[in-house]
């Protein structure tokens, strides 16, 4: 097997970055899909090394670099339970995929194998899986090579969402237990989506006010939500497929999809759509959403991440109550220093929930959401979901109704923990939980908007010399600096001028920079606060 490595390895040399190294940050590896070969390598060594890690139990990879540009690309490894790969793994990631030579990688792979104390005869199975990227051929191949010689079983599922692969790896490795998630294939996870969403409508079904319009961003989202209409009844489930051009790369994102339309605050480019039609966007990868409409005279209004977790966070707490399970199971909201203050007052002091802040990050927010008995988390730019832990489904499964309206609220409750990928943040699965909660409140997106007023807002870009001397404050979810505490000090007299001001910055995870955030009354005021935010920051 190290000999294997070290052969095959050359066919994937690492390109010259200088000084400049690789990391396994928040998004696995993301950059210019022209040095991805050998990293590539390395991560299916390392995958091959995780499944080992527990004996033969199916780890995943996936291809994909989201909302980045078409030019890019990138790799994460999906764990056993379909989560984001173990943090403290990350660190062998990174030393595997900057080795500078074949040798380097054999022996950092024998030298991962000892310091893991790792079986290197034990089973091993990676399934795999990509975007519509024109670059994820070639990558595929370097994978394959690297699966190849550590002799590592795969499976390819070819071109597929990112939480379809979540999906499949949480599938494979339930089969055949008392837990199992569903079939083991992609048409599994179409069934397991429509066979729920059917199941909500047993009660009566308010005909939605008209189709919703889903933006693709001329991804990977275009043809699975294609697929996934084939298995819904056109009577119950209108949607008209928007940017879903994935023959042309230079349309990926361009303009478009749920990154786009969060950081513009407008709708995607060319604009096709009338007022008051309800519409929303899916990221490159199908793992963000976020709705949007206008009114009359272009004004645009965004329902982001934020309004997605209060929406579900009011329908979810109020089928607990129906049930007659609320003695039961807690319902707790899971949010980022981003969330609009408006919309964590709404979930304080209107839906009586409690709210908890990780720092940014999908893995923070999942395992935060994991620990509560129903967890609700979403990012404000859209990536989240709803996490029903094995104590509350059994609560769910054994308790009895004692009435049609608690045995109607109980099946509602059951099929939404089906319908909701349990895993990660998932679009497809995201647009049909905000389409059956609008229906079975009776709500347009009218009603959605006015629960709660967001404060003005604003994030912006700081390209600073050395992004890493920024330093969040342990505990404080990316609200405080601890370094340099200068910058600190200076933030925590300005702010104080400003009405509801709040206002923070932390290092980016993904772009060599520092973003601030600034949030306050008015939108003046952010605007003002931000300019001293920046000149302290620079
Ligand atoms: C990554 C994260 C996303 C986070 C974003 C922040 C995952 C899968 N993705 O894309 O959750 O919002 O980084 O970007 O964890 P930033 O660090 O550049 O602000
Ligand atoms: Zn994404």
């Amino acid at each position: 097997e190290f000999m294997k490595i070290l052969e095959a390895s050359k066919q994937f040399p690492r390109v010259d970055t200088g000084t400049r190294d690789f990391t396994y940050g928040t998004a696995g590896f993301r950059m210019r899909a022209d040095l991805l070969p050998s990293v590539m390598f390395a991560v299916g060594c390392l995958a091959s090394l995780r499944s080992r890690k527990f004996n033969g139990t199916t780890i995943g990879v996936m291809i994909t670099a989201s909302h980045n540009p078409a030019e890019d690309n990138g790799v994460k490894i999906v764990d056993p339970e379909g989560e984001m790969l173990s943090e403290e793994w990350e660190w062998y990631a990174t030393g595997l995929a900057n080795c500078r030579t074949p040798e380097e990688l054999r022996n950092a792979f024998i030298h991962s194998i000892n310091l893991l104390r790792l079986n290197h005869e034990a089973d091993r199975k990676v399934i795999f899986a990509r975007d519509t990227r024109p670059s994820g051929d070639t990558l595929v191949n370097a994978l394959k090579a690297a699966l190849d010689a550590t002799n590592t079983p795969y499976i390819d599922y070819g071109v597929a969402t990112t939480p379809q692969l979540h999906y499949l790896v949480r599938a494979t490795n339930t089969l055949g237990s008392d837990r199992e998630y569903g079939e083991v294939s992609i048409e599994g996870y179409y069934k397991k989506l429509s066979g729920s969403f059917l199941k909500t409508l047993h009660i009566e079904y308010a005909q939605q006010s008209g189709p919703v319009f889903v933006d693709c961003a001329n991804g990977v989202g275009a043809p699975a939500l294609k697929e996934l209409l084939k298995y819904m009844p056109e009577d119950k489930f209108k949607a008209v497929v928007v940017n879903d051009n994935i023959d042309d790369p230079e349309r990926l994102n361009y303009r478009c999809g749920a990154d786009f339309v969060k950081t513009q605050q407008r709708v995607p480019q060319p604009h096709t759509g009338k007022a008051m039609e309800r519409w929303c966007s899916l990221d490159g990868d199908a793992d963000r959403i976020v709705y949007y409409f206008e009114e009359e005279g272009n004004v645009f209004h965004l329902l982001d991440g934020d309004r997605i977790a209060t929406l579900a966070a009011s329908y979810i707490g109020d089928l607990v109550k129906k049930s007659g399970l609320d003695e039961q199971i807690t319902l707790g909201v899971v949010q980022t220093a981003y969330a609009n203050g408006a919309s964590t007052k709404y979930i304080e002091k209107t839906l009586h929930l409690k709210v908890e802040f990780t720092q940014t990050g999908v893995k923070h927010l999942h395992h935060a959401a994991a620990r509560q008995d129903v967890g609700v988390y979403f990012e404000a730019n859209g990536h989240g979901t709803v996490l029903f832990s094995e104590r509350a489904l059994k609560a769910i499964r054994m308790h009895e109704p004692q009435s049609t309206a608690q045995l109607n609220a109980l099946t509602t409750l059951k099929a939404l923990s089906e319908m909701i990928n349990q895993t990660v943040g998932d679009a497809l699965s995201d647009l049909l939980l905000v389409e059956v909660i609008l229906s079975h409140k009776e709500w347009t997106v009218t009603e959605w908007l006015s629960t709660y007023k967001d404060l003005p807002n604003k994030i912006i870009k700081c390209n600073v010399r050395d992004k890493n001397v920024f330093v969040t404050t342990p505990g404080t979810a990316d609200r405080r600096l601890d370094y340099p505490p200068a910058i600190q000090e200076r933030f925590d007299e300005f702010i104080p001028k400003f009405r509801e001001g709040r206002c923070f910055v932390r290092a980016s995870g993904t772009e060599d920079a520092v973003r601030i955030y600034g949030e306050a009354a008015e939108a003046y005021d952010v605007e003002h606060m931000l300019g001293y935010a920046a000149d302290a920051v620079i």
